[in-house]
C-alpha cells in the first residue's frame, strides 16, 4: 500500500476515535454591533471593501443601527482608531480596513508593518476581534482584483470574519463563566 494511504488510514482511525467538543460561530450577525474603521487613502478600494463588508453584515441580519463606520486618513489611523472603538465597549467585533500600495520608497513597508502591529496590539490589549482587512499590494491592479475583481471582495470575508468572531467570543466568555461558577482552575 502506498505510504500516502497508509497515512489517510492512520489519521481516518484516529479521527473516528477522537470526538472533540466543538465551539464554533454562527454566520448569524443578529443582535451585535460592529465598529468599522476604514482609511481614506487609495478610497478607490478602500470604499468598495467597506461597501461588501456592509453587504456581509446586513445579509446576516444586521441593520444600520448595529454598524458604526469611522474614516480615518491612513491605514498608518487604523490602529488608534481601532483601540478607541473597542474602549467604548460598544462593540462586538471591530473590521479594519485599508488598502496599502508599495511606492518606489521604503514607506511602504513602515505603514504595513505599524499598521498590522498596532491592530494585533489593540486586538490584544483590548480583547476584541479585530478584523485585518488591509491589502497590502504591490500594484493597483492586485488590489483591484481582491476589491471586487477577479479574486473576490477581501471586504466581504473581512464581514463574514467580523461575525464568526463576535458569536465565537460570545460562546467562549458563556463557557468561562461556566468554569469559573463551577470553581474549576483555569489555565493562564
Ligand atoms: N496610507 C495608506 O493607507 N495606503 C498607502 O498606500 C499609503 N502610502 O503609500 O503612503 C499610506 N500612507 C499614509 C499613512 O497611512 C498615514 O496616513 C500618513 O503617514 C500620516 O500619518
Amino acid at each position: 500500500m502506498k505510504e500516502l494511504e497508509k497515512l489517510e488510514r492512520r489519521a481516518g482511525a484516529m479521527a473516528e476515535k477522537l470526538q472533540p467538543g466543538k465551539i464554533s460561530g454562527e454566520l448569524s450577525a443578529a443582535g451585535f454591533h460592529f465598529g468599522i474603521v476604514v482609511s481614506r487613502f487609495n478610497s478607490f478600494i478602500t470604499e468598495r471593501l467597506l461597501s461588501a463588508a456592509l453587504d456581509a453584515l446586513e445579509r446576516a441580519g444586521a441593520t444600520g443601527k448595529d454598524v458604526d463606520v469611522v474614516n480615518v486618513p491612513g491605514a498608518f489611523e487604523l490602529p488608534l482608531a481601532a483601540k478607541k472603538l473597542a474602549a467604548t465597549g460598544k462593540y462586538d467585533a471591530l473590521i479594519a480596513i485599508g488598502c496599502v500600495l508599495r511606492g518606489e520608497t521604503t514607506h511602504y513597508d513602515y505603514v504595513c508593518s505599524e499598521t498590522a502591529r498596532g491592530l494585533q496590539l489593540a486586538q490584544m490589549d483590548s480583547g476584541l476581534p479585530i478584523i485585518f482587512c488591509v491589502l497590502t499590494c504591490d500594484t493597483l491592479e492586485q488590489a483591484i482584483d481582491r476589491a471586487g475583481l477577479k479574486s473576490g471582495n477581501k471586504g466581504f470575508e473581512a464581514g463574514l470574519a467580523a461575525i464568526e468572531m463576535a458569536q465565537l467570543s460570545r460562546k467562549l466568555r458563556a463557557s468561562h463563566s461556566k468554569t469559573a461558577a463551577a470553581g474549576k482552575p483555569r489555565l493562564k
